[in-house]
């Protein structure tokens, strides 16, 4: 079997994907009929939901369940196919449904990289990221969470851990007996059903028992601990990715008070600037052809930490020296875009498993069709990635730092050509996930001290890509922590399981790092092949006052009356784990907030 013909088969699958998104484009233009389109025009929205991704789709469920609330969802991508739903198919690669950012070029991060920056890509489709994400349901540490609470502001102990357990659990359906034992944490009944896969394979035991034998336990790390080695459940119901979309906005579509406008892209937020309140705002279908909706109470921004960025300073809101260089008029000057942060890990650290059998284009057609059959074989599996190690490095609290991140590939068999296999090819998926003969260790900081900032683009603002500034291992601090991991990351090579299965260390070209060794060499190697995680926060932060931050511990943008903010932008530093869960927690968090606030301060704060 040829290398070639593996790379023919995987751009087979995505030419199929590409092919029927375009044809389910084509299918909703032209089934949106004029009357539909005057219908829009015509009526006002009690809320406006901005971005159908993985906030989106619970607030548009748990706002249009209020009979007298007319609900507006705009999403720029389209309905979500069910192929984007093999759990072992990374939907991270598929183009066509993703936003494609990189960041800026800045002299010490992503250095070999192609054009010296890091991808960063995020989901554009009904369920936004939680279609492309790798569906790990991770909550983070309660530490974070407190670290959000400013004593001394009341709203803000809302955000205390202690008064988020019943938001995550409210919307939990965990499927796996021995984590539901701990109530605490864990529920059943809520949309998002969560669970571990049951296949496994020989490569998931041996570095499970290779991380055990290096002394961490087997641990479910959404109860608050700080080190475990985890079997991680994933965002999924019978072997099938379930995102946001599948789980909070199919069930609910057909709900008359509930109009979905997908392929359409908000483009401004209008804004009443006499009173500073929301008209309702613009979005076009096809670029350059504006058409309004109107609302009545709210408009909801949920399209993730770098869009939302874009949105409103074309509106409007943001750092007025910063508009003023577009000759946009300030409406409210708010600190949107800065604070940015992201995860990071990199590449360079993999392991080769020397005796795979070889994978024949056959076996892999047979287990697509058992999957579209019966949900199961090996691509109702994530592989090795349903493994990970939680490290706490230091010992001055009680969680961890990093998190060691499995991902597997397939290498063409003459494996002895490894000397020459770059990081990056090391790293490009050739096979669904379950098929892999190489294993790619990346160790994650989950909390990274480097900040950045979003702008617009310089030259077309409006359609053209945002810049990024990420600043991805600025803090040397943030270098130092991934460096140590890789350190006690190595170690498993020493163990008896990986000695036993011949699990070794995979001698990647490293240029230019190759000449060097030890700590030098890793230095080197995380600041050249860096890997920005893609799971994006900060720049639209919640906090006290409008120097500091840009939405209050209610979510909603400090000077701008019914204007809130509900995704993963509002987060003020990271949580210690991926981003997923707390998302859907600050979504439902929102909601509630939203439906207080109308039944109660109705003719108060918010009557016009
Ligand atoms: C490759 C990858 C793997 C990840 N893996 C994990 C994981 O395993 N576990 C985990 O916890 N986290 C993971 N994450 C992170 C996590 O899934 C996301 O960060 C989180 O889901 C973001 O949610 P959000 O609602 O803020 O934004 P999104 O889900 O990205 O939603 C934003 C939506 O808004 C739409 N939109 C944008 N602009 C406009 C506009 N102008 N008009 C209309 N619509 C617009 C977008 O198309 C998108 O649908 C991963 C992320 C990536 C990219
Ligand atoms: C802003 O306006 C000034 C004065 O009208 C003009 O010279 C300049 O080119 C404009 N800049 C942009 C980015 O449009
Ligand atoms: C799981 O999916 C298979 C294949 O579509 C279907 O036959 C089966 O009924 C499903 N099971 C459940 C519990 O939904
Ligand atoms: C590796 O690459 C070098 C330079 O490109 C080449 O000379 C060498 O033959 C290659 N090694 C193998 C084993 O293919
Ligand atoms: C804004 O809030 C921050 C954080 O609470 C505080 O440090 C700062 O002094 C505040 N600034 C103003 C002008 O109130
Ligand atoms: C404003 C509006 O359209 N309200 C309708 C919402 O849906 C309920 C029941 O489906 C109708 O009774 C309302 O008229």
């Amino acid at each position: 079997m040829k290398f070639a013909v593996f790379r023919r088969l995987l751009s087979k699958l995505l030419l199929l994907l590409t092919l029927t998104s375009v044809k389910a484009d084509l299918f909703t233009k032209a089934t949106r009929t004029k009357a539909d389109e005057r219908d829009l025009r015509q009526s006002v929205f009690d809320f406006i939901i901005v971005g159908g991704g993985t906030a989106g789709c619970v607030l548009a469920n748990r706002l249009s369940a209020v009979s007298d609330w007319k609900v507006l969802l705009v999403e720029t991508g389209d309905d979500e196919n069910i192929d984007y739903n093999i759990p072992g198919v990374p939907t991270n690669e598929y183009r066509p449904i993703l936003w494609n950012y990189r960041t800026e070029r800045n002299g010490y991060s992503c250095l070999s990289r192609p054009s010296g920056s890091c991808e960063v890509k995020t989901g554009k489709v009904l369920g936004g990221s939680s279609v492309t994400n790798d569906m790990k349901y991770t909550r983070g540490s309660k530490v974070d969470y407190d670290g959000w609470h400013n004593t001394g502001t009341l709203a803000s102990l809302e955000w205390k851990f202690e008064n988020l357990i019943d938001d995550f659990k409210y919307s939990e359906d965990n499927g796996d007996y021995d984590i539901l034992m701990n109530s605490l944490y864990h529920s059943r009944g809520g949309e998002m059903h969560v669970k571990k896969f049951k296949y496994t394979d020989r490569y998931i035991e041996v570095f499970n028992g290779a991380f055990s034998e290096m002394g961490l336990r087997t641990l479910d790390i959404n109860t608050n601990i700080p080190e475990a080695v985890v079997n991680n459940q994933f965002a999924m119901i019978n072997n099938t990715r379930l995102s946001t979309n599948s789980a909070f906005l199919k069930p609910v579509r057909h709900r008359k008070n509930l109009t979905i406008l997908k392929g359409a892209t908000v483009t401004k937020i209008v804004i009443n600037k006499q009173e500073n309140t929301v008209d309702g705002i613009l979005y076009e279908i096809e670029k350059g052809k504006e058409r309004p909706a109107y609302v009545k109470r709210e408009i909801i921004l949920t399209t993730g930490a770098i869009n939302n960025v874009r949105l409103l300073h074309l509106s409007g809101i943001g750092p007025k020296i910063e508009l003023k260089k577009y000759n946009i008029t300030t409406i409210k000057d708010l600190p949107v875009g800065m604070n940015y942060q992201d995860q990071v890990t990199t590449g360079g650290l993999a392991f080769v498993m020397n005796d795979v059998a070889p994978v024949t284009e056959e076996k892999i057609t047979n287990d697509f069709k058992t999957w579209f059959q019966s949900r199961s074989g090996p691509l109702a599996s994530r592989g090795i990635n349903q493994v990970s190690a939680f490290l706490q490095l230091y010992e001055n609290i009680n969680a961890p730092d990093v998190e060691l991140a499995l991902d597997g590939n397939y290498i063409r068999s003459d494996k002895y050509l490894l000397t020459n296999l770059t990081v990056h090819s090391a790293e490009e998926f050739n096979l669904p996930l379950p098929y892999y003969n190489l294993v790619n260790i990346h160790p994650i900081l989950l909390r990274p001290k480097s900040k950045g900032r979003v702008l617009l683009n310089k030259r077309n603002p409006k359609y053209g890509r945002p810049v990024i500034q990420a600043n991805l291992l600025k803090e040397t601090e943030d270098l130092d922590t991934l460096v140590d991991s890789i350190d006690i990351a190595l170690q498993l090579l020493d163990t008896k399981e990986m000695k036993k299965a011949e699990v070794k260390f995979a001698p990647l070209d490293l240029f230019p790092c190759d000449r060097l060794s030890n700590r030098d060499q890793w230095n080197c190697i995380a600041r050249h092949y860096t890997r920005a995680m893609s799971r994006p926060i900060g720049t639209c932060r919640m906090g006290d006052n409008s120097t500091e931050s840009v939405v209050d511990f209610q979510l909603r943008v400090h000077g701008i009356e019914g204007l809130r903010i509900i995704d993963a932008s509002v987060m003020p530093s990271h949580v210690r784990g991926g981003i997923f869960a707390p998302t859907l927690m600050i979504a439902e968090k929102g909601a509630k907030m939203i439906l207080k606030d109308w039944k109660e301060n109705k003719g108060h704060f918010y009557n016009r």
